[in-house]
């Protein structure tokens, strides 16, 4: 680590200095003090039982998520929607889904939020809209509609598409009308046309539009795939690729050329009006480039969603496939984002969220140490330097779900890979395993509130199946219980709201080539705080002496384990997952 941190400067700042002597200022911020709890609301708790989640559902756990320690709230897309892609193919930016509620339910919830001390940032999702949005209506009526130019057309090359370019999921990303003889780019389904950003009016609406929801007082934007909003301008054809007629275009839509552009108007035009957080989803971002747009001084989001280490698992040789991932790979990416972000620009830390197969599932030992991995996962991540993003049922260690058939998936992304597998000749004994591994469904399955029926979601029928495992793992359970995983929870984020180092403190890596454990030191104003956790089903000893002084007085902050036993030599005796955190000078 280059920089290290020497104090807390004073109300307002942290003072750093680098290894040459030189020193910087990193600015506090309620954001990086804060832990933001995501809600997928078609999931979360239906108060109609018509079987969908709802914006009254959420008012009812507002004590449940204020309980847990959360600051913020960001609500996955709660926007009038055919729900081609749940909510992520918006048809009018200024309506709530029907299914959701109204404005005013919208203003209520905000205003109970509010209420509690917390905060609310909302998706937006504004590379595409849905092809039901009143733009593309408009647009896809004639060549020379007022709106053509809202979205990329183009003209076919011999008899096909404009290019080879594959969406994200599965086919080609350009879908012809023949009204107009003309394709329309969609790098995800061909219900949600990608904008043209190039177009200055298409900028200028989506200001106007994120401007009327900060004046109704949210607090800050998760912004959706938000580096792919300036393609290539010749939009190039992507290398053949074996078994593979539409590859995925990332080197001509992500980090184009005119995104810090786009972005830096953005900012101008409407984030820098607002005392806001913002978040960018961004996937294929190296660490250099998410400083430039997450730099403290010169970038113009607070934070980025990187998928490096949401990639270790994934076999791309074979779509929808898993390989093995190990624990130095996972740390090796972890370390290289604290390393590259710290003094520069700020890290956001998560393991799940609605796109992912559940970590405990994934990282841990769902079966046989379910609480005590999902603990060690939450220690080892929530610690690092970055802003905690927990997803709903998270803290309860909600695990994939077991679907039986292909017809209990919902989710567009994992039907169209599976159309997709049969095409390129898998077998569908092949292919179900590993949807079942890594679909988007296994995160979106009900929130598990108790052991009543439909998991207390719904009185209704769910739109989606809930997990069988709910009569063991719910809320109500895990509150009640003190050795839950939502209890641990809450302890964890009440040492980090107690103790600024672990929020502003440097990070450095301890046994980093230990396949066994997950070790690192915090360290800030002469405050140190070690962190450890187990990766292993079995018990072992550690030793740590070389690199941490565990001196007589450290103090042990939180484990997930009862009663540790502990030695004063720095070896420390680890059971299956265990972790620890000491406060050691
Ligand atoms: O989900 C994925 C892998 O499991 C990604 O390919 C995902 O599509 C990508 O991360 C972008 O996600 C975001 O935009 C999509 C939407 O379906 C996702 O739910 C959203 O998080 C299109 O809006």
């Amino acid at each position: 680590m280059d920089w290290f941190c020497l104090r807390l400067k004073d109300e307002l700042s942290v003072l750093l200095q680098h290894r040459n002597g030189e020193e910087c200022i990193v600015k506090r911020a309620w954001w990086k003090e804060s832990v933001v709890y995501q809600i997928y609301p078609r999931s979360f708790c239906d108060t109609t039982g018509d079987g969908i989640g709802d914006l009254p559902g959420i008012v009812s756990k507002l004590d449940y998520i204020k309980e847990l320690g959360a600051d913020v709230i960001w609500l996955c897309p709660i926007y009038q929607s055919p729900n081609d892609d749940n909510g992520y193919d918006i048809s009018d930016y200024f309506r709530i889904m029907e299914e959701f509620g109204t404005l005013v339910d919208f203003e209520h919830l905000l205003e109970e939020v509010h209420k509690r001390d917390m905060k609310l940032i909302m998706d937006l999702v504004v590379n595409h809209t849905s092809d039901e949005h009143a733009w593309f209506v408009e647009s896809k009526k004639s060549r020379g509609s007022a709106y053509r130019d809202y979205y990329i057309w183009r003209s076919g090359k011999n008899g096909g598409p404009p290019n080879n370019w594959g969406s994200f999921f599965s086919g080609s990303a350009w879908e012809y009308h023949a009204e107009t003889d003309q394709y329309y780019l969609h790098l995800f389904t061909k219900k949600q046309p990608d904008l043209n950003w190039e177009n200055p009016q298409v900028r200028s609406d989506i200001f106007t539009m994120m401007r009327w929801w900060l004046d109704k007082g949210i607090d800050g934007f998760r912004m959706d795939v938000i580096n792919l909003l300036s393609k290539h301008p010749d939009l190039p054809d992507m290398p053949a690729e074996d078994n593979n007629p539409h590859p995925l275009p990332i080197p001509y839509t992500a980090n184009g050329p005119k995104i810090h552009s786009y972005l830096g108007e953005m900012k101008t035009e409407v984030l820098d009006l607002f005392p806001i957080m913002t978040v960018g989803e961004m996937p294929a971002v190296t660490p250099e480039e998410a400083v430039q747009y997450v730099h403290e001084e010169s970038g113009t989001l607070n934070m980025v969603f990187h998928f490096e280490h949401m990639s270790l698992d994934m076999d791309f040789s074979r779509p929808g496939e898993v390989k093995k991932w190990k624990l130095t790979d996972l740390k090796a990416v972890l370390d290289k984002w604290q390393h590259s972000l710290h003094g520069r620009g700020w890290n956001s830390l998560y393991f799940n969220n609605h796109d992912q197969p559940r970590s405990v599932s994934r990282f841990g030992q769902a079966k046989q140490y379910r609480v005590e991995s999902a603990t060690a996962l939450a220690t080892i991540l929530f610690l690092q330097q970055g802003t905690p993003f927990v997803y709903q049922g998270e803290e309860l260690g909600m695990t994939n779900c077991a679907f039986e058939r292909m017809e209990e998936y919902r989710d567009v992304a994992t039907l169209n890979m599976y159309q997709q597998l049969l095409a390129l000749g898998y077998a569908e004994e092949d292919i179900f395993p590993a949807i079942q591994r890594r679909s988007r469904d296994n995160a979106r399955t009900p929130m598990q509130w108790d052991d009543s029926p439909n998991a207390g979601f719904t009185t209704g029928k769910p739109w989606i199946k809930v997990n069988p495992n709910y009569k063991e793992i719910n809320a109500k359970q895990a509150v009640e219980d003190p050795d839950s995983v939502y209890n641990y929870y809450k302890k964890l984020f009440s040492i980090r709201r107690h103790n600024r180092v672990l929020v502003y403190g440097d990070y450095q890596p301890v046994l980093p080539d230990s396949e066994d454990v997950y070790a690192y030191l915090r360290t800030m104003d002469g405050e140190q705080v070690f962190i450890i956790g187990s990766f292993r089903k079995r018990p072992l000893e550690v030793d740590v002496s070389t690199e941490v002084k565990l001196g007589a007085d450290r103090e042990l902050l939180l484990s997930n384990y009862p009663s540790s036993p502990d030695q004063d030599n720095g070896i420390i005796h680890l059971e299956p997952y265990e972790t620890r955190v000491y406060r050691i000078s």
